[in-house]
């Protein structure tokens, strides 16, 4: 008797903690992260860290793991895919995001900030709050705001000094129709293309250059195809860490909080990698031979871009005042 009844207990046991287990893994959200980064970037090591302090903290019930170098599509299908859910959490830019959300393409105008601390300043106060407001009107829940610094052009034929210099050159430019404009403002013949097919593209002169920081320049091996780098500084565009509504909506209200601290912790460490990766890339391209000039007179690029103004203002009412606000922080 004593003996079954211990049997009992056991199996009681046994099958208690199998089907605790079992409840545990049917909660456990293992999250699917896009990342178009290739390892050691900057913003790669930061979600990494992400995603191992999420998984630490929440004990497993929320499980990200990151894919890197954009294995799970280019980044206009992963918004897409990231805003109906079958993506969990991502790393997006503003530029590719603006035909999706509409109220982003102001980020796209170039020469909007004035420098890189004021894009932070903006992004990390009340304007950036609504950009988060809008963008989880659309599905995605921003945790925090990266750095991508400025972006520059670069190409295989002359250093660019004047628009002038632009003239005829095809460079590639992110999917945004904006970028399309800027481009042939300056004369030059835009290409849209995604970031994974430019290295190809240049190393063939199906393309002549492109624009980017120097961390991706870098890291995506163009400074082995474009020797000319110019500091236009032309686009600053803020980036987010975001997650899907649908899967941030799964999440108890303590593991949300256990999420925002740790995206906003990711931030930080992006931002503080970012600055010590620019210099390290400019250096390497710089050892290999790029030649990087100054551009002394970018009032001549900035009076090519009012047209551009002028239109968005017109077709999109109300942002004439949203980009005077942007532009009085300090
Ligand atoms: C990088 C951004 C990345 C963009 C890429 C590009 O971090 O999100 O996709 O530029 O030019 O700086 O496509």
């Amino acid at each position: 008797m004593k003996t079954r009844m211990t049997f009992r207990h056991a199996t009681i046991a046994t099958v208690s903690v199998s089907l605790l287990a079992a409840a545990v893994s049917a909660q456990a959200a293992n999250w699917r992260g896009w990342n178009i980064h290739p390892d050691g970037y900057p913003n790669t090591v930061a979600l990494e860290a992400f995603a191992e302090a999420v998984a630490d903290r929440t004990e497993g019930r929320v499980s990200p793991r990151i894919y890197n170098n954009a294995v799970l599509g280019d980044q206009s299908d992963a918004i897409e895919q990231t805003r109906n859910g079958a993506l969990d959490f991502a790393n997006f830019n503003m530029g590719p995001m603006g035909p999706i959300v509409n109220k982003t393409n102001v980020f796209s105008l170039p020469f909007l900030f004035t420098d890189i601390d004021q894009m932070h300043t903006v992004m990390d106060g009340e304007i950036g709050q609504r950009f988060a407001d809008a963008l989880e009107e659309k599905g995605l829940v921003v945790l925090s705001w990266f750095d991508s610094g400025a972006r520059s052009i670069y190409n295989t034929r002359r250093p660019i000094n004047t628009p002038e210099d632009v003239q005829g050159l095809k460079v590639r430019v992110m999917n945004n129709d904006l970028y399309v404009e800027m481009m042939e403002a300056l004369g030059g013949n835009a290409t849209p293309m995604a970031y994974g097919e430019v290295y190809q593209s240049l190393t063939t002169g199906v393309l002549d250059g492109a624009e980017n920081n120097f961390p991706s320049f870098e890291s995506s091996n163009h400074y082995e195809a474009a020797e000319y780098f110019s500091l236009t500084e032309h686009l600053i565009i803020p980036e987010c860490l975001c997650v899907a509504k649908a899967s941030w909506e799964k999440l108890s209200p303590e593991d949300q909080e256990i999420v925002r601290e740790e995206g906003m912790a990711a931030s930080e460490m992006q931002r503080a990698l970012w600055v010590e990766s620019s210099d390290e890339s400019r250096q390497i391209v710089l050892d290999h031979g790029v030649q990087i000039n100054e551009v002394e007179d970018k009032a001549a690029f900035q009076a090519l871009m009012e047209p551009i103004y002028e239109r968005f203002i017109a077709n999109n009412p109300g942002t004439g005042e949203l980009i005077e606000e942007i532009r009085a922080v300090e």
